[in-house]
C-alpha cells in the first residue's frame, strides 16, 4: 500500500440523476517540531517531520455539489472566501483540482462552489495552507465517500485524506490527526511514509495531550518567504545534505522524548529545529531574515524566565517572525502570567492567541 497513488478511473457517476449536497469540514493548521524544509518530486519531503495538531487556529470547508449543467471538461468552481468571491484563491484551488482529476474523476462531472474561512486572522501571520487544504482533502473525500461509499474504514479513509492534503501543501498531511503526526519515512515507526502522514497521537506520552502553544504576534508586517521559495531554498544550499541528516536524527530523539514525555529533550529538540530553520533561511542564496528584534528579545526572555524557574516552557517558529510558545497544561497559569507580564507588551497590538494541541479535523 505504500507505493500507492490512489489513481481510480472507476470513481465516476454512472447517472447525472443526483441529489445537490454538501459538506463541511473544521481542519486545524499544525505546528512542525521537527521541520520539513526541502522538498523534491511530487510534494515529497527531503526529511520526516513530526507535527502537534492545534485546536483553535482552523479553516473551515463548505463543499457544495450538484450535477453538471454544462458539457465542457475542465472543472467547474466557485470559490469564496470569508463569503467573498476570491479568485486568485479559486485559481489555485482549480490548478489543484484538475492535479487530482485522476484520484477523483467524479470531480468533473459536478459543479461545484466552495466556501472556506479561518479562524485566525490572515494578518496573524499564520500558516494557512495545512488547515485550508487539510479541509479541503477531507472534504473530497468524504464526497467520494457520499458518491460511491468507498471510504467506510475510518484509518483508510484518514490515509486517503492525508495523502491527497500533502498534494496541495505538504504540512496539510500532518493535520488530520490528533495530538501529533509524522509524515516521512522512518524506521523508527512502522508504516510511516513520504506519501502522507501517520497518527501519533497514541503513542506519545498524556502530557502531550493538552500541550499549549500560544502564539505571540511579533510582527504582522512581515511577509512571510513563500512556501515555495523557501523548500527551493535547498536545491544547492551547502548545509542541505547535513540538515537532512541532522532532522533524522532529531527526530529519532524526539520520537523517545515524546514516548517517554521528557520535556527537556523535546524543548531541546524544538529550540534547536527551529533556529536550524531560520539559520538555513539566512545562509540561503537569496538570504532571507524573517526574524524580528522583538522574536529576539522574547527567546531571550523565555530563557531567562526557563533559567529561573525550572518551568518546562519552550519556543518553536514557523517561517515568520512569530514566536511559538510551547508548555504543559499544569504550569498554564504561571505561564500566562509572564506571558501576560513580559512577552505581551512585545507583541504587535500586544497580540497573542492562545492554541494547543487538540482532536483534530472534526465534520458537521
Ligand atoms: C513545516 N513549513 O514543517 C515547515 C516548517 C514552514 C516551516 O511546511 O510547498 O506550506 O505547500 O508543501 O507545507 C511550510 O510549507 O509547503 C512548511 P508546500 P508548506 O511545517
Amino acid at each position: 500500500m505504500s507505493a500507492t497513488d490512489y489513481k481510480n478511473p472507476h470513481l465516476l457517476l454512472e447517472t447525472a440523476d443526483l441529489e445537490p449536497g454538501e459538506i463541511t469540514w473544521h481542519s486545524p493548521s499544525n505546528l512542525a517540531i521537527v521541520k520539513y524544509w526541502g522538498k523534491h518530486g511530487i510534494q515529497m519531503p527531503k526529511n520526516p517531520s513530526l507535527s502537534l495538531t492545534l485546536s483553535s487556529s482552523f479553516t473551515e470547508t463548505l463543499l457544495e455539489y450538484r450535477p453538471r449543467e454544462t458539457s465542457e471538461t475542465g472543472i467547474s468552481l466557485e470559490f469564496f472566501f470569508h463569503e467573498e468571491p476570491n479568485e486568485p484563491f479559486r485559481a489555485k484551488l482549480l490548478k489543484y483540482l484538475e492535479s487530482v482529476t485522476d484520484i477523483f474523476p467524479f470531480l468533473r462531472q459536478l459543479d461545484l462552489t466552495i466556501y472556506s474561512g479561518n479562524s485566525f486572522p490572515h494578518s496573524a501571520g499564520i500558516a494557512s495552507s495545512a488547515s485550508a487544504m487539510s479541509a479541503l482533502g477531507l472534504c473530497l473525500c468524504s464526497l467520494e465517500h457520499e458518491l460511491f461509499g468507498t471510504l467506510d474504514d475510518d484509518a483508510t479513509f484518514d490515509r486517503k485524506a492525508s495523502y491527497v492534503s500533502r498534494l496541495g501543501s505538504g504540512s496539510a498531511c500532518r493535520s488530520i490527526f490528533p495530538t501529533a503526526a509524522l509524515w516521512g519515512e522512518t524506521g523508527e515507526v512502522k508504516g510511516s511514509s513520504d506519501l502522507y502522514a501517520v497518527p501519533m497521537g497514541e503513542e506519545v506520552h498524556t502530557v502531550f495531550k493538552h500541550f499549549h502553544d500560544d502564539i505571540l504576534i511579533a510582527s504582522t508586517a512581515a511577509k512571510s518567504v513563500s512556501s515555495r521559495a523557501g523548500h527551493g531554498l535547498m536545491e544547492g544550499h551547502p548545509f542541505a545534505e547535513p540538515r537532512y541528516a541532522d532532522a533524522k536524527r532529531n527526530l529519532n530523539r524526539l520520537i523517545l522524548a515524546m514516548r517517554s514525555g521528557d520535556l527537556e529533550e523535546f524543548g531541546r529538540i524544538a529550540e534547536n529545529e527551529a533556529l536550524t530553520l531560520h539559520g538555513l533561511m539566512m545562509s540561503s542564496n537569496p538570504s532571507f531574515m524573517l526574524l524580528k528584534p522583538n522574536t529576539l528579545e522574547m527567546i531571550e526572555r523565555l530563557r531567562q524566565y526557563r533559567e529561573e524557574t525550572k518551568h518546562p516552557v519552550y519556543f518553536s517558529l514557523d517561517a515568520g517572525p512569530n514566536l511559538h510558545v510551547l508548555y504543559p497544561e499544569d504550569i498554564i497559569s504561571d505561564v500566562r502570567g509572564f506571558i501576560e507580564e513580559e512577552l505581551k507588551p512585545l507583541c504587535e497590538d500586544e497580540t497573542y492567541l492562545q492554541d494547543w494541541a487538540g482532536d483534530g479535523p472534526v465534520q458537521d
